[in-house]
């Protein structure tokens, strides 16, 4: 198990009332195979880690298990010194359909709070490389919040958006009312938190949701190619970049533009920016060491 897996379980303390979920987290988290996803590694260099989620009969609706086997791939990805970029894609009905209602619809307040339910989820987020986004399909409640806590989001000319958490009486719980809010902005992350009404790809392009949007048999295939292009830069100055990215959800404009100085600061210390430099001066093409 790796040490980004660990950081993870040491986010769910074992409470009697989550027996059934640790069982899973333990079959899942034992060996290399995985029962809810398709892990593999794509690009021409093979340095694009790709993770497809596999439950299509139930529209890819993530259950505890498949969120810790996803946290899993991360992580490994994480500590592949090949893998500059990661992919997160579903199916061509559902990138995912939101959390499994059904593994949540006994959940009492004490099990939720009591075992911090869902914190591995945190993980996606948590991650220092990359991650693309290729969403066709449906893309609900969780699955809407999965998407978004991806870097980036493409979609296919069918996705649908949405956090219809509203009818179900409850609310977003990883991030959709403050991702979405942020992405698009008060007015239609309220109208969508309210109503449940979901928005189309071209929506959510216009919205600022998503990056770009593609023909559903296009998309995953673009994802990658942005992912080998990102992949081609430095993988250390990439989680640099990544980071004070980030950073502009967190802090004040005056300290988020300080932390930037500081870290483009540091990109001078690292043998990537001299490459860089130094190939722009020599009309050549960069190559990178990710020192
Ligand atoms: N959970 C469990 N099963 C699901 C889910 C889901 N979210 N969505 C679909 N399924 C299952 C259905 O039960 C059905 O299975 P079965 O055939 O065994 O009954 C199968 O997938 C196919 O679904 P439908 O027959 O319903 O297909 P339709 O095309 O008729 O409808 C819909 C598609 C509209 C997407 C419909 O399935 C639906 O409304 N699904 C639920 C969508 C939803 O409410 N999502 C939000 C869930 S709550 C949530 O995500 C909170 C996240 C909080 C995370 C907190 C982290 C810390």
């Amino acid at each position: 198990m790796s040490l980004f897996c660990n950081a993870a379980a040491l986010l769910l303390k074992p409470t009697r009332a989550v027996p059934a979920m640790l069982s899973a987290a333990r079959r899942a988290g034992t060996g290399g195979q995985y029962d809810y996803i398709l892990v593999d590694k794509r690009g021409e260099k093979r340095n694009v880690g790709f993770i497809q989620l596999n439950r299509p009969r139930v529209l890819n609706a993530l259950c505890f298990g498949l969120m810790w086997e996803v946290a899993r791939a991360l992580g490994d990805f994480q500590v592949d010194g090949d893998v500059g970029a990661v992919v997160i894609t579903g199916g061509e009905r559902a990138f995912a359909a939101g959390a499994d209602i059904k593994e949540m619809q006994n959940r009492t307040f004490q099990e939720s709070y009591g075992g911090n339910f869902l914190a591995h989820w945190n993980a996606v987020s948590a991650v220092r490389k990359p991650v693309i986004a290729a969403v066709n399909g449906l893309a609900l409640g969780g699955g809407c919040e999965l998407a978004m806590m991806c870097d980036i989001i493409y979609a296919g000319e069918k996705a649908q958006f949405g956090q219809p958490e509203i009818l179900l009486g409850t609310i977003p719980g990883a991030g959709g009312t403050q991702r979405l809010t942020r992405a698009v902005g008060k007015s239609l992350a309220m109208e969508m938190v309210l109503t449940g009404d979901q928005i189309d790809a071209r929506q959510a392009e216009r919205s600022g949701l998503v990056s770009k949007v593609f023909p559903v048999d296009q998309v995953v295939a673009e994802a990658i190619k942005c992912g080998e292009k990102i992949a081609g830069n430095s993988k250390l100055v990439s989680a640099m970049a990544k980071e004070a990215v980030n950073a502009a959800y967190e802090l004040a404009l005056a300290e988020g533009n300080r932390l930037e100085r500081r870290m483009f600061h540091a990109t001078f210390a690292t043998e990537d920016c001299k490459e860089g430099m130094a190939a722009f001066v020599q009309k050549r093409k960069a190559v990178f060491q990710d020192k």
